[in-house]
Parts: structure tokens; C-alpha cells; sequence
């Protein structure tokens, strides 16, 4: 495959076109440069310089960082895990759904869904079980310095490690091994952060992640890839700035995210966004 690429905002074309290219899979990436204005960015960053107190609760630490609130990749286990899991999950997304809110901006989740459905001209639902469990909204990722960043994945190569009863339920309600990521760069780090998205798909590469080492992932030239038979796939390194902003096909696009260096730690916001069997758009966390 050969990436897709539209670069060009802000520019005077219909976004919501592009936005159904990107679900028809006519385009595999659009990148938002500044599109978080500064005085945006100020805002979000001084209610996380002030230490996030109401969201503790929803914090997860990961091996590279940390995560408000549980992302739906760690909804995994079986029997009185998968509960436990399922619980910690909806539990930390009604906490960050409901208490993340910054001055100037009001309830961080809603700011964002709103300039999503207004760029794109979309209305965007956010996802709940049948009993009406609400799913995280948005998520912030704070990776830190010196740390392995995201390590070589796609959304669909962790879809088998989740908890039956909660993935099959995504799978009937959205397409979700064709779901677009879309985030925000808040604070880019010093050095490293970039994302990398490797020329090659889940179609052609159906590898499960737990199959494979944390060394191998985080290797960023690939070593994951040629250990399975697929010689340097050709990758694109993508330095987002503060501000900046990317959609892209990643349950679809191996993509990973690199080492990061220097005085700052990486963070950005961001949501999953699919469409629904009913037509509708679902966006979760
Ligand atoms: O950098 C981020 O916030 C997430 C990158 C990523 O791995 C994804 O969008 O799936």
C-alpha cells in the first residue's frame, strides 16, 4: 500500500468531504496543523499543570506513562478480570467524561467533540452499552521523557485480547476494525514523540500483539515486521507541534509512537471515531 496523505488545512475545501474519505478509505491521513489555538493550549495546559486533582480516580499508570481515563485497549481478562476491568474502565470514563474541565473551555471531552462536528459538519454520538454505560469520551496520554512511547501497533491487532462479552458488543454496534484515531498535540516533548506510520495494513498484516516481545514493538525500525517476514516496510515519521492534529486509519495502519527525550513529558487528547451499523458516528475512547 502507499499512504494517503492531505495536508493542505486550513484550506478552503469541504472538510466533511474529506472526512468521508477517510471513511471510504480514499485517504488514510489528514493532519490539522495549529488547529488547537494557543490560547486553547494555554487553557488545557494550565488545568494540567495544576495536577488534575479530580481525575485521580481515573488514572492509569502504563509502563511508558500515564492515561486519564482507561483506554478501551486495557479492557481486556477473563471472567472476574474481564468485571473488574469492565468496572475500572467505566468507572474512570464517567470521572473523566464528567470532571475534566478546564477554564476558558468548560468540559474538555464536549470542547473537542464540538470542534470535531464542526470542522467536519458531522454529529458525533458518544458511545454507551445497552444498559447505558457511557465510554470514555476522550482520553489524555501522557507519555514521559525518556521513556519507549506507544509501542508498534494498530487498534485491530488488540482486538482479540479484549474481553469477549465488551468487544463483541463494539463489533455489532460500529465498524470497528475500520475506526479512525484522531488526537492533539498538547505538549510536544523536546526530542522523539514522533509517530511513525509504517506503509502497511491490517489487511496485509494480521499480527496479534501479545504474540511478540515489548523489545520488538518498540523497536521503531521494525524488527517486529522482519520477524514476521516483512522486509523494512517503508514508514513515514510525522513531528506533530503543539497544537497540531492528526486523523488517520489506525485500526487499520501500523503506527507507533517513538522514544521520547529532553525536560518535557509527551501529551495529547484524543478519541476514536467509527461509524455506526445504524448509520450513525460513534466516537470513544
Ligand atoms: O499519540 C497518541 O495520542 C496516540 C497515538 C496512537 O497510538 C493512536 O492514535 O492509536
Amino acid at each position: 500500500m502507499k499512504l494517503t496523505f492531505n495536508n493542505e488545512y486550513p484550506a478552503k475545501i469541504d472538510y466533511s468531504e474529506v472526512f468521508n474519505q477517510l471513511l471510504d478509505k480514499k485517504l488514510d491521513v489528514l493532519l490539522l496543523p495549529k488547529w488547537i489555538e494557543t490560547a486553547e493550549l494555554d487553557q488545557l495546559k494550565n488545568e494540567i499543570d495544576n495536577g488534575l486533582v479530580n481525575l485521580e480516580k481515573g488514572k492509569v499508570i502504563i509502563p511508558d506513562g500515564y492515561f486519564y481515563p482507561y483506554p478501551y485497549s486495557v479492557v481486556q481478562g477473563v471472567d472476574n478480570d474481564a468485571e473488574t476491568m469492565l468496572m475500572k474502565y467505566f468507572t474512570s470514563a464517567i470521572i473523566v467524561n464528567n470532571d475534566f474541565v478546564a477554564e476558558g473551555i468548560g468540559n474538555v471531552s464536549n470542547w473537542y467533540q464540538n470542534k470535531l462536528e464542526k470542522l467536519f459538519k458531522i454529529k458525533l454520538i458518544n458511545l454507551k452499552t445497552d444498559y447505558g454505560l457511557e465510554f470514555a469520551k476522550t482520553n489524555l496520554r501522557i507519555l514521559e521523557t525518556t521513556k519507549n512511547g506507544i509501542d508498534i501497533h494498530c487498534e485491530n491487532a488488540f482486538l482479540h485480547q479484549l474481553t469477549p462479552a465488551f468487544s463483541d458488543w463494539m463489533k455489532l454496534k460500529v465498524d470497528l476494525e475500520n475506526a479512525l484515531s484522531v488526537f492533539s498535540v498538547v505538549q510536544k516533548p523536546d526530542e522523539g514523540g514522533e509517530l511513525f506510520l509504517y506503509d502497511l495494513d491490517w489487511e496485509n498484516f494480521k499480527y496479534k500483539l501479545n504474540d511478540s516481545t515489548y523489545e520488538e514493538r518498540h523497536d521503531i525500525e521494525g524488527q517486529f515486521f522482519s520477524a514476521r517476514g516483512i522486509k523494512n516496510p517503508e514508514k513515514k515519521s510525522i513531528e506533530l507541534d503543539n497544537g497540531d492534529t492528526i486523523i488517520f486509519r489506525a485500526a487499520q495502519i501500523w503506527h507507533a509512537i517513538n522514544r521520547i527525550e529532553g525536560a518535557k513529558d509527551r501529551i495529547t487528547l484524543g478519541c476514536f471515531i467509527a461509524q455506526g451499523y445504524d448509520k450513525n458516528l460513534y466516537y470513544w475512547s
